[in-house]
């Protein structure tokens, strides 16, 4: 069948500020969570920045934007995805007044993307919580930083509200179960942390979500506020009903987030979880107020589906941020996560059927490593196995239309190559644009269009029209 998009689909790209910004002490910016992660999750945070860290200079978006937005628009961009780095606006998260250099950054990135006719997509925390909240309050454990939050989105919408309809409160939200420091900015090491502790980080950032979704309304009815969750559809692996049991609790503990930002309530299967694992939300009758505040759509990244068991022995992989039990049916990329387009339609009917909110496809893409090769006198990646990936899941997207999902847009991750953020790599590239930076810091900056680059140009121009089946 021919795949149909609707008129006004919002296709492009998305990133995230600690990924590509660079310019991480430029103009009065804080210090955040990243600029002490180096090693991404796969290794402790250091005490300080430390000059392995390849997001500390990123891929200089900061100083480059111009040039970057002009490439977006090339390829027809109707959208791009990007988020404000809390540390720019607050530098230390708790300060009382802004940073003015901040927010001229954004107004000026704004101007250029309004030069261009494409419609910004913000996210106001993605992964990227102050230092000194994460220091001084361990994160999202303590209470304050609803307020904190509260304080930064208000300046956010003042400020860009008449320019920026969507937004996203917190980029994966449900990333904070499995790492608690780069979600929730919480010090304390995943292992020590307890499950008190950890629920009540959680019940903080829902609240917070919450409230600055109705703040968002109060200042501008017209704005559109999103979460955004990890879409991890999870399989049983046999039809034994205790697989089907495993994976369906698997689900629960993903769903619940979805639920509680459509539903404005606390799901009976969570409070389920808490009471097994004998934890106490501290829940105020304010915060219940807060929480009816739901979101006006669902947004969320896709890469992998998983595969849950009965049997607690059999082996676990990591995809992305979560593990599950490989599926023998997919392939995986050569960072392990499996490769599935179909679990795209799966996971979209999915939330349509359960939350009938309009979604948002804000992340999907392959990560993968490319060669800078000339062809015709041209620099390039000859990257058929990325437009293969994004092709075989477009598709599935179309599948979803057809089944009457109501879907905004679809951004692919990291359209310009930029640091991972699971492995703090730059040879783990997503993009249509190649970025000349290594894993060691070498590198002269440039870009270069790969093949993807004009394959995307086509999918935007056609609507859809050009993916095969
Ligand atoms: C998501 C994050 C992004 C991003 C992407 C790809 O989890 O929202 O920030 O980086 O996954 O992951 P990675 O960079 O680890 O390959």
């Amino acid at each position: 069948m021919t795949t149909t998009f609707p008129e006004g689909f919002l296709w492009g790209g998305a990133t995230a500020a600690n990924q590509f910004e660079g310019a991480y002490d430029q103009d009065g910016k804080g210090l955040s969570i990243q600029d002490v992660m180096p090693q991404g999750i796969v290794g402790p945070p250091t005490a300080e920045p430390t000059e392995d860290n390849l997001k500390l200079e990123g891929i200089d978006f900061y100083n480059r934007y111009a040039e970057d937005i002009a490439l977006f628009a090339e390829m027809g961009f109707k959208t791009f995805r990007f988020s404000i780095a809390w540390s720019r606006i607050f530098p230390n998260g708790d300060d009382e007044t802004p940073n003015e250099e901040g927010l001229a950054f954004y107004d000026r990135m704004l101007d250029e993307l309004e030069k261009h006719g494409i419609e910004p997509l913000v996210t106001i925390s993605h992964y990227e919580t102050p230092l000194n909240l994460a220091r001084k309050y361990d994160g999202w454990t303590d209470r304050r930083l609803i307020e904190f939050f509260e304080r930064y989105a208000k300046v956010l919408f003042e400020r860009y509200g008449s320019r920026v309809k969507y937004w996203l409160t917190f980029n994966e939200i449900n990333a904070i179960m499995h790492a608690p420091l780069m979600a929730g900015g919480i010090l304390t090491p995943k292992e020590e942390l307890s499950k008190q502790d950890l629920y009540q980080a959680i019940h903080h950032e829902l609240v917070a979500s919450a409230r600055v979704t109705r703040l968002a309304h109060e200042i501008n009815p017209e704005l559109k506020i999103g979460c955004m969750v990890i879409a991890v559809p999870t399989y049983p692996l046999t039809p034994n009903p205790r697989d089907v049991l495993k994976a369906m609790d698997s689900d629960h503990a993903n769903l619940a987030f979805g639920d509680v930002h459509c539903r404005g309530d606390y799901p009976g299967y969570f409070l389920r979880t808490l009471r097994e694992a004998g934890v106490e939300l501290q829940i105020t009758d304010q915060d219940r107020e807060d929480l009816k505040n739901t979101v006006d759509f669902v947004s969320f990244s896709y890469y992998v589906s998983a595969c849950e068991s009965g049997d607690p022995e059999l082996e676990r992989v990591q995809g992305n941020i979560m593990a599950g039990v490989p599926n023998p049916h997919l392939e995986a990329s050569e960072w392990g996560w499996q490769i599935d387009p179909v679990g795209l339609r799966i996971v979209l009917n999915q939330y349509w059927d359960r939350w009938q909110k309009p979604l948002f496809i804000v992340e999907n893409g392959l990560g993968a490593r490319d060669e800078l090769v000339e062809v015709d006198g041209v620099k390039t990646v000859v990257d058929d196995y990325r437009i293969d990936y994004l092709n075989q899941h477009l598709h599935q997207v179309g599948e979803a239309l057809a089944d009457g999902v109501n879907l905004l847009g679809y951004t692919t991750w990291g359209c310009i190559d930029l640091v991972s953020a699971s492995t703090a790599q730059l040879s783990k590239r997503y993009g249509f644009i190649y970025v000349d930076r290594n894993d060691d810091g070498s590198g002269t900056l440039e870009r270069y269009r790969k093949k993807s680059f004009d394959w995307y140009k086509e999918v935007i121009n056609t609507n859809g029209g050009s993916l095969t089946a």
